[in-house]
């Protein structure tokens, strides 16, 4: 009755207030006359358009509606729908570069395929599609189809199923990143160097085929923990034998700015690893290795320590691992390496989040018993401008420029391969 109070108030001033010219006869509006008949008096002397007139009917009919029935007040905004199952998203990663090596030929293998002879000049180093989403509220899918540069056909890179039903863990099962290390397990959309350390290509267990547990509940005084268990023969292949890959990673933030990170796994009587198939056979089989992985009768075991800094527009990366390689046969292989990354976002136009400055160190040794071609120092200097505006977090953008100078230095039998990287590459 308030509102009906001030709508008509409203319109009594509206008329008060109108030329008095139009109320020059004024019209006999009897004591009882109506707020509707009023309405339309105004109307008749042109005080009102008809759409007004309409408008306000309409109101006064709710108003009195509402007044006469409380209970058919239109009911709260409702709770968003659920989606509807099955969803699906797709994604798409691309990632054009070019690269000039100082001497493209016969260098060492060190994880990047720009290394390898013929491997510079124009390249689509990255394309991958994805799908991704939900059967159920709590069953997730993901597949991923990749066509990177070096395979000639469109081939499956990951296809996991997610189970989330469980409070204290989700069970991701299929071919999936088995949890150790930090990089490897980073896309590179979102690197800090354009290609990641040499020990992040050789090391780590890569994709494989098998179980993961990623805990949801913190353990240990706030650790993060995944285990896994699988194959251990790599993407699209089948178990040799009955040893199977083990890894485990804990993860923990023991500051707001700072993320470490430890990995441990085990590969028994394995006839595949990164090890074995990029390293050792892209550069010729150095220490005599591979037919003990033909026989599948290599053990592997690997530890990693990591750690992630971020202060504003500062970022520090660094990771470890070593690697025991024992070929049952003959005395064991010890490999390692580390990388120091530093990521600065460098004022740009008036604000600090478009260009990045990269220093990156790092060292890796295949085989500490030997000094060799293949013990690399390298050193890059890089810089990154992100189209989209960066943020200060890993996940900010990866839709950027990128260029990248590599100094590479060989313990033994130095060559000259250092090489300049420019890369285009987005991700959406
Ligand atoms: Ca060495
Ligand atoms: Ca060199």
């Amino acid at each position: 009755m308030t509102r009906s109070f001030c709508l008509i108030s409203i319109l009594l001033m509206s008329a008060v207030l109108a030329p008095t010219a139009l109320w020059a006869e004024p019209p006999p509006v009897a004591a009882d006359t109506s707020l509707a008949e009023l309405i339309d008096i105004l109307t008749e002397r042109g005080l009102l358009s008809a759409e007004e007139q309409q408008a306000l009917r309409e109101r006064i009919a709710a108003e009195e509606q509402l007044a006469a029935a409380p209970e058919t007040a239109p009911a709260p905004e409702p709770a968003p729908a659920e989606p509807e199952y099955p969803t699906m998203r797709t994604k798409v990663r691309l990632e054009t570069r070019f690269s000039s090596v100082q001497e493209d030929e016969n260098q060492p293998y060190f994880g990047s395929r720009d290394d390898r002879t013929g491997g510079d000049g124009f390249a689509v180093r990255r394309a991958r599609f994805y799908l991704t989403g939900d059967l159920r509220p709590e069953t997730g899918y993901k597949i991923q189809y990749q066509s990177d540069w070096g395979h000639d056909k469109v081939n499956l890179h990951v296809a996991q199923m997610e189970w989330r039903g469980w409070d204290c863990a989700d069970l991701v099962a299929g071919q999936l990143q088995a949890p150790f290390g930090y990089e490897i397990v980073t896309s590179d959309a979102y690197l800090l160097c354009i290609d990641r350390a040499a020990v992040s290509n050789f090391l780590p267990a890569d994709k494989d085929i098998g179980l993961r547990l990623d805990g949801t509940r913190p353990i240990l005084g706030g650790l993060q923990y995944q285990l896994y268990m699988g194959n251990g023969s790599g993407k699209g292949l089948a178990n040799p034998n009955s040893s199977y890959l083990w890894a485990a990673r804990l993860t923990g933030n023991p500051t707001p700015e700072l993320s470490v990170g430890a990995s441990y796994s085990s590969n028994r009587n394995t006839d595949f690893s990164p090890y074995q198939s990029r390293f050792l056979a892209k550069n010729g089989d150095p220490y005599g290795l591979l037919p003990a992985y033909t026989a599948a009768q290599a053990d592997e075991t690997s530890w990693e320590a990591d750690f992630q800094w971020r202060r504003g527009p500062l970022m520090v990366w660094g990771e470890y691992i070593r690697t025991e390689i024992d070929p049952g046969s003959s005395t064991s292989v010890e490999a390692d390496g580390y990388y120091l990354d530093a990521h600065y976002f460098l004022p740009y136009r008036g604000t600090q989040d478009k260009l990045d400055l990269i220093l990156g160190y790092q060292r890796f040794d295949p085989n500490r018993a030997v000094s060799d071609q293949y013990d690399l120092a390298a050193y890059t200097l890089g810089f990154n401008y992100h189209l989209q505006g960066g943020g200060h977090s890993r996940q900010g953008c990866g839709d950027m420029f990128r260029l990248n100078y590599v100094w590479m230095e060989e313990a033994q039998g130095e060559v000259d391969n250092d090489k300049l990287i420019l890369q285009y590459q987005t991700f959406f």
